[in-house]
Formats: C-alpha cells, structure tokens, sequence
C-alpha cells in the first residue's frame, strides 16, 4: 500500500497548441484515483496547482513563448515537488503540458540532494525535451525541461533563483526518441545522458535496455521519478497528443516498462503529460494512461478486465 498524492496541473502554455489544460480533469473522469484505490493505495487528490505571478522575466531570447506563465508554474510546482518529496507520499503530476518538468524535477532533485540521496529520472518520450533557448526551433518551452534540470546554459531566471542542485545527465535515462532536433541532439550526447532511440527498443526490447537502468538507480540507493509524455506511446493507439510522431512505444512495450518499474519498487514520483484531450477520441487516450498508470501501481495483465477501445 502506497500513499499517493494527485496534483493537477492545469498548464498548457509551454506546448505549441492549446487543450493541455483540460489533462488534470480527463484523468479524473477517466478514473485515476478510483482504480489506485482499487489496487489497496490510499489516494488523495490535492487538486490543481496554480501559478504565481511573476511579472516580466528578462530574456534576450525573444522567441521564447508565454515565458512569465511557464515561469510562475514553474515556481509553483517547484515548491509543491520539494514539499511533497519530503512527505510519506508518491506524487503523480497530472499535466498539463510537459513544461510541468521544470518544477517538478527541478523540485525533486533539490530534495534529493538535501536527503543526501542521489536523484535519477525515467523520461519515456518521443522527443528528449533537451533544448535550450538558443538551440529551440519553435520557442516551445516544454521541449526544454531536461536542458534546464540539467543545467544548461542559456535559461532566463525560470525559478527566481538559482537551481538549488542540478540534475546528473548521467542519471537521466530516456526511452522512446525519434523526434531530436540537430543541435538538440548535439548537446544530449555530450552531455551524457543515456538516450535511447526507437530504434534501440526494435533491436533489444525495452526489458534489455530498462533493466541495467533499474539495477543502477538500486545499487545506488537512488530515487527515481519517472515522467511519461503520451507521445511515447504509438499515436495510432494514443491520439490525444499535440506532437504526434509515427513509431512509438505498442501497448505491450509501454505496460512492460510499467510492470518493470512497479516490480523493482523504486519509482517515487511520477509526471503523466501533454495529453490533450480536445484531441481524444472518447477518452481512450486518457483510459490508457490511466491503465498504464494502473499497471505502474500493481495492476497485473492477468487481473485487467479486457475492454475493446
Ligand atoms: B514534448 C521540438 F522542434 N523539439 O523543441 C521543440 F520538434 O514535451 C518538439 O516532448 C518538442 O512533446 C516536443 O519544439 C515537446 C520540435
Ligand atoms: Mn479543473
Ligand atoms: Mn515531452
Ligand atoms: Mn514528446
């Protein structure tokens, strides 16, 4: 039995089109809470976060989109993570859009350094979400929050202070690529972070390249927050995202990870992000979430009720 705190983020302003907002109340009306209570956790929804005001932030960067709001969620979530990670409880971060990751790990890894414990993340995601202001095509900040944990130069003053503790790129694992942009992908290889492409999982399967990963964070007595985008997923069975890439993760690979990660015992806080669901096709994006989310907390393949989607 875990303690598990739901926050919504109602936060749409770091993706490219609108609806992100919407996220925190499809995972409610899809069931969240009601099936982790089903599988014997004891859940609490905290409901929505909100954002803090900022004013103007200061930038040479002006392509930068809805920087002040990105900013004053990213200071409110901050807060909340750091606060949370230090109570008896998991977090899930019910996005809004994937810029929710400035705070939210940034907010984890300060706690983790003071905890004197070292801080991993699972970032299972289509894109690597490692661009900076400069290297940025679009000016879309959530294709920037793993840049930013990691301490890249070149942010504007986000958090309204300097990051606490930086996130270890080495400690960063990501699954799932197949959308990097040029000089994106220049500096996630010199950074060191261990990404994996698509291509990785047709040539290994996710068990191959997970499992060194979950033996690391374990021998290292690590946290681990794991932060799931929809687009991971193979959009044919998961529309309702606004940067859909053809060849994701199929059903099996996506659950697979999540039976891994509910057996090793070691994940302690999660994102669930950029579904959109003015973009679903009667929920079943949103359901599917909420399934993975499930099998990430216990539920079996041989218990799950069969559905047709
Ligand atoms: B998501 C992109 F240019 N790399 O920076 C960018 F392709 O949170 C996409 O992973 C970012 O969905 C996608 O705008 C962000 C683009
Ligand atoms: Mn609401
Ligand atoms: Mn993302
Ligand atoms: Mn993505």
């Amino acid at each position: 039995m875990t303690n598990i705190h739901l926050l919504g983020v109602p936060l749409e302003e770091g993706a490219g089109r609108r609806g992100c907002i919407m996220g925190p109340d499809a995972y409610r009306t899809a069931g969240l809470a009601e099936e982790l209570a089903a599988l014997g956790h004891n859940v609490t929804d905290l409901g929505d976060a909100q954002r803090v005001d900022t004013g103007p932030i200061e930038t040479e960067h002006n392509h930068l989109k809805f920087l002040p709001e990105v900013a004053g969620w990213t200071r409110s979530l901050h807060d909340h993570a750091f606060a949370l990670a230090g109570a008896d409880t998991l977090p899930i971060y019910l996005g809004g859009d994937h810029a929710l990751a400035l705070g939210t790990v940034t907010g984890h890894v300060a706690a983790a350094a003071q905890m004197g414990r070292p801080q991993y993340v699972l970032w299972l995601d289509a894109h690597s979400d490692f661009n900076t202001p400069a290297s940025s095509p679009s000016g879309n900040i959530h294709g920037m929050p793993m840049a930013f944990a990691c301490g890249l130069d070149g942010f504007p003053d986000l958090l309204g202070k300097p990051l606490p503790a930086v996130l270890d790129p080495q400690k960063l694992c990501m699954m799932g690529l197949r959308s990097v942009d040029r000089e994106e992908r220049e500096l996630l290889q010199s950074s060191g972070v261990q990404a994996h492409d698509m291509r990785a999982i047709d040539e290994h399967g996710v068990a191959r390249i997970l499992r060194p990963f979950l033996d690391e964070v374990s021998q290292a007595n690590g946290l681990l927050h794991v932060s799931l985008d929809v687009d991971f997923i193979e959009p044919e069975i998961a529309p309702a995202v606004g940067t859909t890439v053809p060849g994701g993760a199929t059903f099996r690979e996506a659950h697979l990870i999540m039976e891994m990660l509910h057996d090793s015992g070691l994940v302690t806080s999660l994102d669930l992000v950029e579904l959109n669901p003015f973009l679903d096709e009667r929920g079943r994006t949103a359901r599917l979430m909420v399934d993975l989310t499930a099998s990430l907390f216990g539920r079996r393949v041989l218990d799950r009720f069969t559905t047709s989607y």
